[in-house]
C-alpha cells in the first residue's frame, strides 16, 4: 500500500509514522509530504529513508491513501485535488469536520457509517475524540441529555513551538512564543480564538463535533477548554445527566468493556487516570467515576488520553485500517 503523509514533519506527522510502523499497517511505499522548505530532505520510516516531495509530486505518484496533517487550509486547497485523483484522503484538520457532505470518524462510534465513496473523511478533533469513545456506549445505555466538560489540554496540542514555549521558560532561555501568555507555572483558559458567542473555537468543536460523530442533535453539550503546562496528553472532567436511572457500578462495567477504553478508577489505592501515564498509548483512560449527588441522572468522571496518538495519529490510522480491511484504498 502507497501511502502518503501530507505535513510528515510536523508533530502529528512524525507520531503518524511511528503509529503507522507500531500498527504494523501495510505501508509499502511511503511518501512524505511538506511544504516546499522541506521538499528533498529525508524522513525515516521502517529503518528507510524517504525523500520528503511535494504535494503536486505525491498525486503523480498515486498513493492509495493521503493522511493530511499541514493545517486546515492545506487540506481545503490539497483535499479535493488528491479525491479527484481517486486518492482517499483522511484529513486531520478542522476543514471538513462540519461538511454535511463529509464523515467525521471515530471507528469504534460510527465507523460503520463510511462507504467506498468517501473519499475524504475528517478525523475529530483530539479533545473530541477521547470524550466521544467513552460517551457512546453510555448514550446507548442511558441516553444522554447534557454533557458538561472542562479540558486541561497538553501543550503538545499546539504543536512544536508550544513544547518549546514550555520548555524554555522552565529552563529559563526566552525565545518564541506559542501563547500570549507563558505557559509554564500557568493555566490559560483560551485555546484556539474566540468566536461572537463568547466560545472559543476549540469549546465549540466539541459542542458541534460531538453531535455529528455521536448522530444526535439533541444532546447537549457545553465545553471549557484550558491549557496548562502538560505534555502526554489531555485530560477532562465530564459531567453527563441521562434520561435514565443508573448505577456507578454498571457504568464502571460498561465502559471496561468498550472497546479502546482503560478504567482505572480506585480510590482506596489513588488510582486515576494522568497524561504521564497515558503518553504513547492508544487507549483513552477513565476514572473517578462518582455520581453527581446534586441532580438526578448524572455521573461525573475524569477522561484522559494522548491527544498526538488516540486523539490524532492512532485515530486517523484505525480509519486507514477500516478501509483497507473493506479492500477500499
Ligand atoms: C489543541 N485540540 O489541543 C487542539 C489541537 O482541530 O485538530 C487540534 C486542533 C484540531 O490545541
Amino acid at each position: 500500500m502507497k501511502v502518503a503523509v501530507v505535513g510528515a514533519t510536523g508533530l502529528v506527522g512524525s507520531k503518524m509514522l511511528q503509529v503507522l510502523t507500531e500498527r504494523n499497517f501495510p505501508v509499502t511505499e511511503l511518501i512524505p509530504v511538506a511544504s516546499e522548505k522541506s521538499v528533498g530532505k529525508e524522513v525515516t520510516f521502517k529503518g528507510k529513508q524517504w525523500k520528503v516531495v511535494s504535494a503536486d509530486t505525491a498525486i503523480s505518484m498515486q498513493p492509495n491513501v493521503a493522511i493530511f496533517s499541514a493545517g486546515g487550509s492545506t487540506s481545503l486547497e490539497w483535499a479535493p485535488k488528491f479525491a479527484a485523483a481517486g486518492i482517499t484522503v483522511i484529513d486531520n484538520s478542522s476543514a471538513w469536520r462540519m461538511d454535511p457532505s463529509k464523515k467525521l470518524v471515530v471507528p469504534e462510534v460510527n465507523g460503520a457509517a463510511l462507504t467506498q465513496e468517501d473519499k475524504i473523511i475528517a478525523n475529530p478533533n483530539c479533545s473530541t475524540i477521547q470524550m466521544v469513545l467513552v460517551l457512546k456506549p453510555l448514550h446507548e445505555k442511558y441516553k444522554i441529555k447534557r454533557v458538561v466538560v472542562s479540558t486541561y489540554q497538553s501543550v503538545t496540542g499546539t504543536g512544536v513551538k508550544a513544547v518549546t514555549q514550555l520548555m524554555n521558560e522552565r529552563q529559563g532561555i526566552s525565545g518564541e512564543m506559542a501563547y500570549a501568555y507563558p505557559i509554564d507555572l500557568n493555566v490559560i483558559p483560551q485555546i484556539d480564538v474566540f468566536l461572537d458567542n463568547g466560545y472559543t473555537k476549540e469549546e465549540m468543536k466539541m459542542v458541534n463535533e460531538t453531535k455529528k460523530i455521536m448522530g444526535d442533535d439533541q444532546i447537549l453539550v457545553t465545553a471549557t477548554t484550558v491549557r496548562i503546562p502538560v505534555m502526554g496528553g489531555h485530560s477532562e472532567s465530564v459531567n453527563i445527566e441521562f434520561e435514565n436511572a443508573y448505577e456507578v457500578n454498571d457504568v464502571r462495567g460498561l465502559l471496561a468493556q468498550t472497546p479502546g477504553v482503560i478504567v482505572v478508577d480506585d480510590p482506596s489505592r489513588a488510582l486515576y487516570p494522568m497524561p504521564k501515564d497515558a503518553h504513547d498509548k492508544d487507549e483513552v483512560f477513565v476514572g473517578r467515576i462518582r455520581r453527581d449527588e446534586t441532580q438526578p441522572n448524572t455521573v461525573n468522571m475524569w477522561i484522559v488520553a494522548d491527544n498526538l496518538r488516540k486523539g490524532a495519529a492512532t485515530n486517523a490510522v484505525q480509519i486507514a485500517e477500516y478501509l483497507q480491511q473493506k479492500n477500499w484504498l
